[in-house]
């Protein structure tokens, strides 16, 4: 079965309820078969915000990544994110992104694979090491714990 690498986050209410119940919901899309520790993180980019709390997953499942995207925004919404309302970059409750599917590269508007910025950022590649050290970037060639590793201090 495929396998897909999942971003999680939240700095909004109950930081972990709000992750236990996304990878609930994402378990009903697929098997989960890793789950990282979650991990305090300070705001990145946009710094007038709570701190997050970060994980990632892996989820093996049949969906084609344009539908996974799509179930992953469902669960976003249902969890009341509600994207009109809020600064792109802001607060949010729950933030899923999809990092990577097994060594696929895919580009449209709705979805570029692996996840451009997955690389530059500490928050996403150190939950991520800790349950796929060995995944490998299918672009950068190098896996997820040599990401890290290059990763500025
Ligand atoms: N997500 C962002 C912007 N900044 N910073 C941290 N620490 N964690 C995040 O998940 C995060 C962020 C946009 O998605
Ligand atoms: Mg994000
Ligand atoms: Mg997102």
């Amino acid at each position: 079965m495929p396998r897909a690498a999942i971003a999680l986050g939240s700095n909004l209410g109950d930081r972990e309820s709000h992750l236990r119940q996304a990878i609930q919901q994402l378990s009903a899309l697929g098997q989960v078969v890793a789950v990282s520790s979650f991990y305090d993180t300070e705001p990145v980019g946009y710094l007038d915000q709570p701190r997050f709390l970060n994980a990632a997953c892996v989820l093996e499942t049949g969906l084609t990544p344009l539908i996974l995207l799509r179930e992953m925004l469902e669960i976003e919404r249902k969890m009341g994110r509600n994207r009109a309302l809020v600064a792109p970059k802001g607060p949010r409750v729950l933030d899923l992104d999809l990092l990577l599917c097994g060594n696929l590269l895919l580009h449209s508007d709705e979805l570029t694979l692996p996840h451009p910025a997955m690389q530059e950022r500490r928050f996403v590649l150190e939950p991520l090491a800790e349950i796929a050290p060995e995944w490998v970037h299918p672009v950068l060639g190098r896996t997820v714990a040599e990401l890290l590793q290059q990763l500025p201090a």
